[in-house]
């Protein structure tokens, strides 16, 4: 368990390439902005980068979509720029993970249209085509099965040239994989794995990866949920029969592609629903994958569905985090540690206190509960500032395909003035993805924040970049949430046994609904952690059996509290060693 792997340790920062720096003024983040911050990523204390997909792509779901796995988009650059980013990088000590989509490509991929262009064209069988259950009262084809797509509706789209549907698990524009046949999967992994590892790459986080098995036989699911969601999928299509052979298959490719006996990171983001198959997947013993992304506590608070929000209690959220990450207790798999990325909102709004007397104090909250938590640690671009959501926008203001596609499906099936329609809406304001895509605020300089002194960017910012969260202005004040994640990592990094690595991860006053304390050992520490999830004054209880605690760290200033007391500010946590 605690081999000393760097991706165990890695501090990955999360990029999403449309929405961190604007080099040329077109509105639009782009590679070489990346590279113009490599600096400031290091400042904070990531010693790695996952760039959110650059490839080329027609953007329908920004970029999950890829016609070419070999080509930078390009309003993001050339394929030089991000060569040259990666070698910046690696001089800097920084590793580069990069995104690897291939459940499902573009339309516009020249595979799916050679594949569309008649039945019998050799790549017919590369995506997965049925013909219609029949047709309609009013002539309309039926599609094969009740299978529906994460962002709405049925996942079959009819193609009128053939008279077949193909499947789409996402947007109509992303094809699914034939998986099962084994030409594809060479072709896959060539063009969008060796072609980067080629390249110097250190590793990919694997878009998901859980779904590339589909039953066989395509039978009709019962249907769960009002809509679908990545944690409660219709049942036929995650973690299927052949799941674990594909994975295998693939990380042996990347043993044998990588020439320099490089270790590479690999996450794969999947729901697994039991430990048992998170432990199946991650097992080192197995070669699948390194860690996964889970979403057991991402997807608290949310109606089945993803239709809507509703309240939920800290004791969810506590079960959420220890169901997501701390599986690994004496096993040979490793897990991952994360709470917000480019599909999550906010974490302060979604678990902290997003209004002004509280956004810094519990966005610091979270900072200590990741960075004390056993798994790679991953941080998305904006979290470091302690982002908030944007507020109240109208439906119309938001891009995502998703709640494109959701919204649509919602008013067809109740109406568009209906409490479900509104209810769906509302949640928005909280779950929506659009809440992490905004534009990054360098300054706080208006109108776009030192993102681009160009035209209009593609996406609004979220308004807050005047009122403080912006990076130049947290650089400058030590007090600020960007310094106290610099902080908190070096801290995660001196105590790396018991944070980074620490076992028998095991809640203490579970049914407190302020308080959130665990303990974790490794060796013979004991890290004792308190946090107070409210902004009441709370009390916590020192443990019996140990003779002393040590302070070892905490996010309100050490001088302002008594460390010895068993009394918490709001949203102040505290990690001791008990002895
Ligand atoms: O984002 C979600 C909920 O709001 C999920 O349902 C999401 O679609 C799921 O986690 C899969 O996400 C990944 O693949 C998608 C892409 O849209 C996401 O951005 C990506 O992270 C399709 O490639």
């Amino acid at each position: 368990q605690t081999d000393p792997k760097w991706w165990k340790e890695a501090i990955v920062y999360q990029v999403y390439p449309a929405s961190f720096k604007d080099s040329n003024h077109d509105g639009w983040g782009d590679i070489k902005g990346i590279d113009s911050k490599l600096e400031y990523i290091k400042e904070l204390g990531a010693n790695a980068i996952w760039i959110c997909p650059f490839y080329d792509s027609p953007q329908e779901d920004m970029g999950y979509d890829i016609s070419d796995y070999e080509k930078v988009w390009p309003r993001y650059g050339t394929n030089e720029d991000i060569f040259n980013l990666i070698d910046r990088a690696h001089g800097l000590g920084i590793k580069i993970i990069v995104d690897l989509v291939i459940n499902h490509c573009s339309s516009e991929h020249a595979w799916f249209k050679e594949a569309r262009s008649s039945l019998d064209n050799p790549k017919r069988d590369w995506f997965i085509w049925k013909a219609p259950k029949g047709f309609d009262s009013n002539g309309k084809p039926i599609p094969p099965n009740n299978w529906r797509s994460f962002f709405g509706g049925s996942a079959w789209e009819y193609d009128e040239h053939t008279g077949q549907f193909y499947l789409r698990l996402f947007a109509k524009g992303q094809p699914d994989f034939n998986w099962e046949n084994e030409v594809t999967r060479n072709a896959i992994y060539e063009s969008a794995v060796g072609f980067w590892l080629d390249h110097g790459v250190d590793g990919f986080r694997i878009d998901t990866a859980g779904l590339y098995s589909k039953q066989p036989g395509f039978p009709d699911v019962p249907i769960i949920n009002p809509g679908l969601d990545f944690q409660h999928p219709d049942p036929a299509i995650l973690n299927g029969p052949r799941i674990h052979e594909f994975h295998k298959e693939m990380n042996k490719f990347m043993r044998e592609r990588v020439k320099d006996g490089r270790e590479l990171l690999t996450v794969g983001e999947i729901p697994c629903g039991t430990h048992d198959v998170c432990k199946a997947y991650t097992s080192a013993k197995e070669q699948e994958i390194t860690q996964l992304f889970e979403f057991e506590h991402v997807s608290v608070g949310r109606k089945p569905g993803n239709v809507g929000v509703v309240n939920f209690k800290l004791s969810e959220f506590k079960d959420g985090i220890a169901a997501a990450f701390q599986f690994i207790d004496k096993t040979d798999s490793w897990s991952t540690v994360y709470i917000e990325n480019h599909d999550q909102p906010r974490s302060v709004t979604r678990f902290g206190d997003d209004s002004p007397e509280y956004r810094e104090i519990s966005a610091k909250l979270l900072a200590l509960l990741e960075t004390s938590l056993t798994g790679t640690l991953y941080v998305y671009q904006g979290q470091e500032l302690g982002m908030i959501n944007f507020r109240d926008w109208p439906i119309e203001k938001y891009e995502d395909v998703e709640v494109k596609g959701m919204y649509k499906m919602m008013v067809d099936q109740f109406g568009a003035d209906s409490d479900q329609v509104k209810d769906y809406v509302n949640g928005l304001q909280l779950i929506s993805r659009d809440h992490a895509r905004t534009p990054f605020p360098w300054t706080s300089e208006a109108p776009y924040a030192g993102f681009t002194d160009g035209k209009e960017p593609w996406f609004p910012l979220t308004e807050t970049f005047q009122e403080g969260i912006n990076a130049e202005d947290e650089l400058k004040d030590p007090k600020s949430v960007f310094n106290f994640w610099k902080t908190a990592i070096e801290v995660r990094k001196t105590h790396k046994d018991v944070l980074n690595y620490g076992y028998d991860f095991t809640f203490v006053d579970h049914a407190n609904e302020k308080l959130f304390a665990f303990t974790k050992k490794y060796g013979e520490k004991v890290l004792y952690v308190v946090l107070n999830f409210s902004k009441e004054e709370i009390e916590f209880s020192f443990l019996e059996g140990y003779n002393s605690y040590d302070y070892i760290f905490g996010n309100y200033p050490e001088a302002e509290i008594d460390t010895g007391s068993n009394k918490l500010q709001p949203w102040e946590g505290r990690f001791y060693y008990a002895n």
